[in-house]
This record gives structure tokens, C-alpha cells and sequence, in this order.
């Protein structure tokens, strides 16, 4: 096994991060680099991990077949609780950046990831762990700035924090890799295929595509080569955030909440939905009018997004991306929404933008029992509380009225789609 420096601590180690960070590092060269793991929300997984010595299956899964690797670059992993270990490794010299994969709920106010942070770096301070970069590898606009924004207001004393903005660099980042939750039938696949680790108990299974942009803000703060790995380190990561959550992810939520109301599971299965194809290919053309990229770069990020999306082995399922809409929406359509207007007023809302917040409002309220969203309004909420959760500043009368022709169209088709279907059943039973 390779003898790894531990100087990355990683809060959050689900799939994402093991298909993600832990990957690009296994192929970054130069100085082998380690990673320590902790996880807040899934301390089974934790130990599952450390109980085969932290080195798990990487399955890249194409849509021509699997490929295995053996990933061995998380060096500890440590269940949720384990606070005195977070603060210990937090502080230490050894460590010189923190990287979270903790989702968009992570950096609420309330949420106990700030104060977790808070704790580790007031370790740090106290025990002259030196200068530190804190690393946001979650799907939000500006990662670095909500992020130094979250420990901050979690920051009650004032010698900490003035320490805190002089010591410690938030990064901004964009992460790509589409990875769903491992299922029985991946464990139970790894054992006729080569290149695997034996009793593999918590495998990793993550699409071929990968990418990574990360602001050059480290001030000096050693870090691995991970542009070595093929990761781009650029002074500003705002356009290519924008592409990703506009595009991927705006559009990931919106098959979600459509997919589901029309009776799909998969991404796979939605895109395969001409009325869910049409929604997406409009609500990238309105994005696309925002984005500061060259158009063929983005009509490139499109093309590859459909070819992504139809990828047919991997399962992807909607109920999945479905969770925490109320702090998706806002950075995945609001944000385009709110560009759009900026440009120009009497725009309106975008068709595409309006029948991703409609599919929502229908979701949260004809679906509560696949409704895992603590900010989302109730089972009997009007357009103007779905507006209130996610963009308050957008209730005005031409951007109801759109939401709820939106809502009308969505019921409308998928009463049609569902006649037609139990028609079909009729005729072949
Ligand atoms: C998805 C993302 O679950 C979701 O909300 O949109 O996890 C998506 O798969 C990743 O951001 C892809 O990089």
C-alpha cells in the first residue's frame, strides 16, 4: 500500500467524493496525497470503509461496459460522531486542506456542518496548526464565498475570526461526476468483474465523465499537483460553475420533478420522454442566453449532457435528485431566472425556467410521500409559497401566471400520457 501524506481532512465521504476528489488524487502524481475521512450523515458507511482498510471498487460504468479500479487514497475514515478525532486532525500541521462534500443543505444556518468547522479550526488556532484552505466541493454558485460566509457567521469568537479571515482561503470549485447511490446489484456485480477488490462491501459506481475547475486561491497552501490529474486551476470559476448548475444540474431537477409527475424513474428513462426532452432542450436555450461561455462550448456541454443522460446502465434515479429541492432550484433555475430579468425586465420568466418551478410545485404537493425537502412548502401550497421558498424577490404577477399555465400543461399531458398508456395496456393485455 502506498505510504500516503495525510494532509486533506474530507467532511461528507458518500459516493460523490470517492468517485470524485478521492479519484483525482489516486491519479494526481508526484507526492502520494492522503485523505481522512468523516462523515456526518451515514457512519455505517464510515465503518463499512475502515473495516477494508479504506480501499474500495471505483466501477466506471459506460455505456459499453464497467471498468474496475481499486481507489486507496482515503487513509482513515471516522463515523459521525467522533468529535475529539475531527478536532485532532483538523489542528494538526500535517493537514492543510479541508475539502465537503456536504450538499446544498450543508451550508444552511442550522445546519451543524459551520459549527463542526468551526470547532476544528478553533483546534487549529489554538494549537498553531498554521494556515489552512477550506474547500467546497458541493454544487452551489460562489462554493468559496458560502462557504467562508457559513463558518463566519458560525464564528462567535472575535479572536478566532479575526484569525479565521486571515489564516484560512476558501477556494471556489466546480465538480462533475455523475455517481448514483450503490445499490445490492452493483456489490453483487463486483465479483465477475476483473480489476475489483474482493468482498467489496461498499463499492463506488460513477459514469466516464469527470471534471473539475478550481480557483487558483491556495495563497501557498500546499496542495497535491491535481492539475497532474487533469483538474483545471483558474483565477475565476463563475462561468464554469454557471455552465454546470445552469445546464447539468438545472436540468437534472427539472427531469426530476417531471419525470417523476409523468411516471418515470431514471434520467435515463425521462430524456427518453419526448415532452421531458423538449422542457430541457428549453430550459437549456434559456440558460444558454445567459451563459458568458463561446457558444460552441456550451452547445458542446449540451451534446455531451444528452449523451450522459442517456447512458442506459446508469441508473440514475430521479427520487434521488429529487431531494432538497428548495435549495437546488434556486442556484439551478432562479439564478438563470434572475439574469434573464436583470437583462431585460419585460423578458418574463423563460417557459423552460417556469415548467421547472411548476413540476416542482406539483411534486411538493401531489407527491408528499417523495418529498425530501425540509424547506419545501406543504402538501397544500399555492405558486405563491413555492415562490416564497425559492425566490421571493419573484412573485410578481407575470411569473405567477406563467408557473401556473406551466402547472396546467404538466397536469394536462400527464393525465393525456397516462390515458394513453392504460389505453396501450388495454390493447396488448
Ligand atoms: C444531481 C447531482 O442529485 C442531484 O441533485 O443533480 O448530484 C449531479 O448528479 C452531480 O452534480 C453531477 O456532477
Amino acid at each position: 500500500m502506498t505510504d500516503r501524506r495525510p494532509g486533506i481532512v474530507h467532511l461528507g465521504v458518500g459516493a460523490f467524493a470517492r468517485a470524485h476528489l478521492a479519484w483525482y488524487t489516486a491519479h494526481t502524481t508526484g507526492e502520494p496525497w492522503g485523505i481522512t475521512a468523516f462523515t456526518g450523515r451515514s457512519p455505517a458507511a464510515a465503518d463499512a470503509l475502515a473495516a477494508q482498510d479504506c480501499r474500495y471498487t471505483l466501477v466506471t460504468r459506460a455505456a459499453s461496459g464497467d471498468d474496475a479500479e481499486v481507489v486507496d487514497t482515503i487513509v482513515a475514515a471516522h463515523a459521525g460522531s467522533d468529535d475529539t478525532a475531527w478536532r485532532h486532525v483538523v489542528a494538526s500541521p500535517a493537514t492543510t486542506i479541508v475539502t465537503l462534500t456536504v450538499t446544498e443543505q450543508g451550508y444552511r444556518c442550522g445546519s451543524d456542518v459551520p459549527a463542526r468547522l468551526v470547532a476544528g479550526l478553533d483546534a487549529r488556532r489554538t494549537a498553531g496548526g498554521g494556515r489552512i484552505a477550506l474547500l467546497s466541493l458541493d454544487n452551489l454558485t460562489h462554493n468559496g464565498a458560502v462557504l467562508r460566509e457559513a463558518v463566519l457567521g458560525a464564528t462567535t469568537d472575535p479572536d478566532l475570526r479575526a484569525w479565521i479571515e486571515a489564516d484560512v482561503v476558501f477556494p471556489s470549485s466546480m465538480v462533475d461526476r455523475i455517481t448514483p447511490a450503490t445499490t445490492d446489484a452493483d456489490v453483487a456485480g463486483l465479483a465477475a468483474l476483473p480489476g475489483a477488490l474482493a468482498g467489496d462491501r461498499v463499492p463506488v459506481v460513477t459514469e466516464p465523465f469527470a471534471e473539475w475547475v478550481l480557483e487558483d486561491h491556495f495563497d501557498g497552501i500546499d496542495r497535491p499537483a491535481w492539475e497532474t490529474a487533469g483538474v483545471r486551476i483558474v483565477d475565476d470559476v463563475t462561468p464554469y460553475e454557471q455552465r454546470k448548475l445552469w445546464l447539468l444540474n438545472g436540468s437534472h431537477s427539472l427531469l426530476a420533478y417531471l419525470g417523476l409527475q409523468r411516471g418515470h424513474e431514471t434520467v435515463a428513462a425521462a430524456m427518453d420522454d419526448p415532452v421531458c426532452r423538449a422542457a430541457v432542450e428549453q430550459l437549456w436555450d434559456e440558460a444558454a442566453r445567459e451563459l458568458p461561455l463561446p457558444a460552441d462550448e456550451v452547445a458542446a456541454a449540451r451534446a455531451a449532457l444528452v449523451d450522459r443522460f442517456a447512458n442506459p446502465r446508469i441508473r440514475h434515479t430521479l427520487r434521488q435528485i429529487a431531494s432538497g429541492g428548495s435549495q437546488k432550484l434556486p442556484v439551478r433555475v432562479v439564478d438563470v431566472v434572475r439574469h434573464r430579468l436583470g437583462r431585460d425586465p419585460s423578458a418574463g420568466i423563460g417557459p423552460g425556467a417556469a415548467t421547472a418551478i411548476a413540476a416542482w410545485w406539483l411534486h411538493v404537493t401531489t407527491q408528499p410521500d417523495l418529498v425530501d425537502d425540509d424547506g419545501a412548502p406543504g402538501a397544500d401550497s399555492d405558486v405563491h409559497d413555492v415562490l416564497r421558498a425559492i425566490a421571493p424577490d419573484l412573485d410578481t404577477t407575470a411569473v405567477v401566471d406563467a408557473i401556473t399555465a406551466a402547472a396546467d400543461d404538466i397536469r394536462a399531458a400527464s393525465t393525456a400520457a397516462r390515458t394513453t398508456s392504460s389505453t396501450d395496456e388495454g390493447v396488448h393485455a
